[in-house]
């Protein structure tokens, strides 16, 4: 099936997120990156503002001289980065192949999608209008059959824009376009190209390929695919989370076998619940050690059989713990636990005998409770321990495990 990629980029981000705080700034020349006469450069400017030739990376300075009235903002990144955290999360909604670039992009592969929302342009219109309505910000989608296209696309439409490029129009898209419209020419390469006498697309599209790499190396050949709408690279959702992992420092290095066995309890199980509601297994199990001295040490067991269980978790460390113990005489000064070497669950219960399931359900039944009330709403029988060692332990109930211990 042919690819349908989506590419959504926020309009003038910085400034729209000031724009939707303070109204007055709505329909102004407005500037985020500091004070006029400062040093810095600007950020993000509305299209207002770009009217008179401002744009982002221009000094300060210049731009208050192209634009006095301009109005400049110096920002604040929390705001921005909450922002784009929830664009993100709306995106996610639409598709799972999401691959975020900086903080108000996203590629999305869309491909098949039209049978779920109509067609992928309705889809698109869905997506902004989620964005309008829940960020109170305005998203420009390019969509076509690769993400170079998609990208110009989306560039090209804004503010609030909307376009899609039919399978087979890539190239006769590009062509008329002017070289630096294509993501990747920075000013040097379009100052070279320019040079050769190559403004367009389409006059790149046409260039050789040795002489676009006798002049530019591997990058030639990039701008040659790029050129005629060919880029087969796909949408990369981030990297799956490798490890997971909780330590803690204690107030007063300790030997006691009982209390680093309780802080080992619990900082398994929360290293449990988040295997489990990640839909994860884990292979191998961690321990971490820092002595009195500072000296830290990570020692790693793998299983025969991947887990998700409290138990094997606690099990496998402390037989971790022991040999370390056994092995070295100062004080433990932090103790963390971990699981590496994951996999998605497809966890099959009824695959599992049944005194392994009791436990599977006990865990399932006490990660919804915490889900609900909070983590420490639930203390299973070893961690109770632990009550002077995390004070805000000894609210909730407590829940003794006898099914756990065998
Ligand atoms: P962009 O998406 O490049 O720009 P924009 O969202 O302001 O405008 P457009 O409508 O053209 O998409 O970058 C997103 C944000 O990243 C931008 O609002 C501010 C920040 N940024 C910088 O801080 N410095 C820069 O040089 C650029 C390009 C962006
Ligand atoms: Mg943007």
């Amino acid at each position: 099936m042919a690819r349908r990629i989506m590419h959504i980029d926020l309009d003038a981000f910085f400034v729209s997120v000031e724009q939707r705080e303070n109204p007055e700034l709505k329909g102004k020349p407005v500037v985020v990156g500091g004070r006029p006469h400062g040093r810095g450069v600007v950020a993000s400017a509305s299209y207002e503002a770009r009217a008179f030739g401002l744009h982002a990376g221009m000094p300060l300075v210049t731009a208050s001289r192209l634009c006095p009235q301009a109005i400049f903002i110096e920002g604040s990144f929390p705001k921005y980065r909450d922002a784009s955290e929830r664009f993100m999360t709306i995106v996610a909604d639409f598709s799972p192949y999401v691959e975020p670039l900086g903080l108000d992009e996203a590629y999305l592969d869309v491909t098949g999608f039209e049978s779920i929302y109509g067609s992928i342009h309705q889809m698109a219109v869905k997506i902004k209008q989620r964005i309008k309505d829940e960020l109170g910000l305005c998203a420009s989608v390019g969509i076509a059959s690769c993400k170079i296209v998609a990208k110009v696309a989306s560039e090209l439409s804004k503010p609030d824009g909307l376009l899609e490029i039919a399978a087979g129009n890539e190239r006769s898209f590009l062509a008329p376009l002017p070289v630096a419209k294509l993501p990747g020419i920075g000013r040097k390469t379009e100052r070279i190209l320019n040079g050769l006498g190559i403004n367009t697309i389409e006059k790149l599209s046409i260039m050789s390929l040795g002489a676009l790499k006798s002049h530019f190396g591997a990058f030639g050949e990039v701008l040659h695919r790029f050129a005629r709408g060919v880029d087969d690279r796909e949408v990369e959702p981030p990297a799956a989370t490798k490890s997971i992992s909780r330590e803690t420092t204690f107030g007063k290095d300790s030997r006691d076998h009982p209390r680093l066995k309780a802080t080992l309890h619990y900082l398994g199980e929360r290293v449990g619940a988040e295997l489990r509601q990640r839909d994860k297994q884990a292979r191998c199990i961690i321990l971490k050690l820092r002595y009195a001295d500072f000296t830290t040490i990570t020692r790693r067991h793998t299983l025969s059989q991947t887990t998700d269980s409290d138990q094997t978790i606690f099990d496998t460390g402390v037989k971790l713990l022991d040999k370390a113990l056994s092995q070295e005489r100062q004080p433990v000064r932090l103790i963390g636990t971990g699981v590496s070497n994951l996999v998605e669950s497809g966890r099959q219960l009824d695959m599992l005998d049944s005194s392994a399931r009791r436990r599977e359900e006990l865990n399932r039944a006490i990660d919804r409770i915490r889900n609900k009330y909070g983590f420490t709403a639930i203390q299973t029988g070893r961690t109770l321990l632990l009550k002077d060692l995390f004070p805000e332990t000894g609210e909730g109930y407590s829940l003794q495990t006898p099914s756990l211990s065998r």
